[in-house]
C-alpha cells in the first residue's frame, strides 16, 4: 500500500524546500484546507438539511445569494481568522474587502482572494460546485489594508487553488511550482495525495462554453465556435467554471466565457474567479488569455470586483485560438 501523504504532510515538506519559507503562508493554506472539510460536510448533505434555496440577498455579481454560498463564505472567513498570517480578504459574496481582527502579536502578511461557493446555481440540483482562491503577499511598503492592496496582477499571485465539491471533493493547489491534487478521504477526513504534478494536455476533443449565448457572442468567438463545431470537438458545459476546468486539467480542451450583451466585460470576476484558475492552469502547462488576447496574468486590475472575459485551457488550443481570431479580426478589417 503507498503510504498516504496528508495535505498538512505535504504543505510542511513543501514549505522547507524553499529557503526563505517562514510558515506564514503553510498557515493560511491549512486554514483553507479545514474551512474546505467543514464546507464539504454541508455541500454533501445540502439536500437533507434547511440550507437550501434562496436566501434572498444577492452577492457583488448581483447572483441570487443561496444559504449554501453564506454558509460557505461564513467559514472559510472563520477559518482564515485563526493563524492571524491573512489580514483581509475580498469575496464575491462581500461588496467590502473584510478585515479579520488580529491574533495575539502577529503582524499579518497575506491577502486572500475567494470565491466561497462557484456554481451556486447548480447547488439545488446536486450537480458539483466549488471553491476557488488566491492569496498574495501584503506589498511592502503597505502599513494599512486597503481595496488598492488587492489590485496586484495575477503574475503576483503566490499561492491559488480550488476546492471540487464533486463525486469526490479534490482541493487543488499551486505555490507557483506546479500543482498537485488532493482527494477528501472521508474516513480519516483528511485531504490526500491522489494526482501529484498534474499536467493539462497540450490539446484535447472538448471546448466548454455556454452555446445559448451564441448569437450574443462577437462574431469573431462565433467564427470560432464553429471551427469547434468543423473539428468535431464535443460540448462540456457544466456551468461551474471550477468543474469545467477541473475536466480541463485531465482531458484537455478550451473553456471560453466571451462578452456578451448582457456582460459585456465578461461575466466572469478578474480576481476571485480568472485570476486563480488561470494561475493554477499555466502551472499545469496551460494557458490563459482574455478576449483581447491579453494574458490573464498580465492584466492589471482596477477594481476587486471587476469582470474579464477569459479562454482558458490547453496551450495548442488557445495558440490555434489566438492566431483564429487574429486572422478573422484582420480579415474583417479589411473586408
Ligand atoms: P452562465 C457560476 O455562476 C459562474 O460564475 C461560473 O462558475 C460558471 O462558469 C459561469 O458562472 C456560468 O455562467 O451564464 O453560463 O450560467
Amino acid at each position: 500500500m503507498n503510504k498516504i501523504t496528508t495535505l498538512d504532510e505535504f504543505i510542511i515538506h513543501h514549505e522547507k524546500l524553499q529557503s526563505d519559507s517562514t510558515g506564514r503562508l503553510t498557515s493560511v493554506l491549512r486554514d483553507i484546507g479545514i474551512a474546505a472539510k467543514i464546507v464539504n460536510r454541508e455541500v454533501n448533505k445540502a439536500g437533507l438539511v434547511n440550507i437550501l434555496g434562496i436566501e434572498g440577498s444577492s452577492n457583488a455579481s448581483g447572483d441570487q445569494v443561496q444559504k449554501l454560498d453564506l454558509f460557505a463564505n461564513e467559514k472559510f472567513i472563520k477559518c482564515l481568522s485563526n493563524s492571524g498570517e491573512c489580514a483581509a480578504i475580498v469575496s464575491e459574496e462581500n461588496q467590502q474587502i473584510i478585515h479579520l481582527p488580529k491574533v495575539k502579536d502577529k503582524k499579518p502578511g497575506y491577502l486572500v482572494v475567494m470565491d466561497p461557493l462557484d456554481g451556486s446555481s447548480n447547488i439545488d440540483v446536486n450537480v458539483s460546485v466549488g471553491t476557488i482562491f488566491g492569496i498574495y503577499k501584503i506589498r511592502g511598503e503597505e502599513t494599512e489594508v486597503t481595496k488598492e492592496s488587492f489590485l496586484q496582477k495575477g503574475s503576483d499571485i503566490i499561492a491559488a487553488g480550488y476546492v471540487l465539491y464533486g463525486t469526490s471533493t479534490m482541493l487543488v493547489y499551486t505555490t507557483g511550482n506546479g500543482i498537485n491534487g488532493f482527494t477528501l478521504d472521508p474516513s480519516i477526513g483528511e485531504f490526500c495525495l491522489s494526482h501529484p504534478n498534474i499536467k493539462i494536455p497540450d490539446r484535447g476533443n472538448y471546448y466548454s462554453v455556454n452555446q445559448g449565448y451564441y448569437l450574443k457572442f462577437d462574431v469573431e468567438m462565433r467564427r470560432y465556435i464553429d471551427y469547434c463545431c468543423d473539428l468535431n470537438l464535443r460540448l462540456r458545459y457544466i456551468g461551474s467554471m471550477v468543474s469545467d476546468v477541473h475536466r480541463m486539467l485531465f482531458q484537455g480542451g478550451i473553456f471560453l466565457y466571451p462578452n456578451t450583451r448582457k456582460y459585456p466585460q465578461g461575466k466572469l470576476r478578474l480576481l476571485y474567479e480568472c485570476v486563480p484558475m488561470s494561475m493554477v492552469v499555466e502551472q499545469a502547462g496551460g494557458r490563459a488569455i482574455n478576449s483581447k488576447l491579453q494574458q490573464i496574468l498580465d492584466v492589471e486590475p482596477q477594481d476587486i470586483h471587476q469582470r474579464s472575459t477569459i479562454v482558458i485551457g490547453s496551450p495548442e488550443m488557445i495558440t490555434e485560438m489566438e492566431e483564429f481570431i487574429k486572422k478573422y479580426t484582420l480579415i474583417d478589417s479589411v473586408v
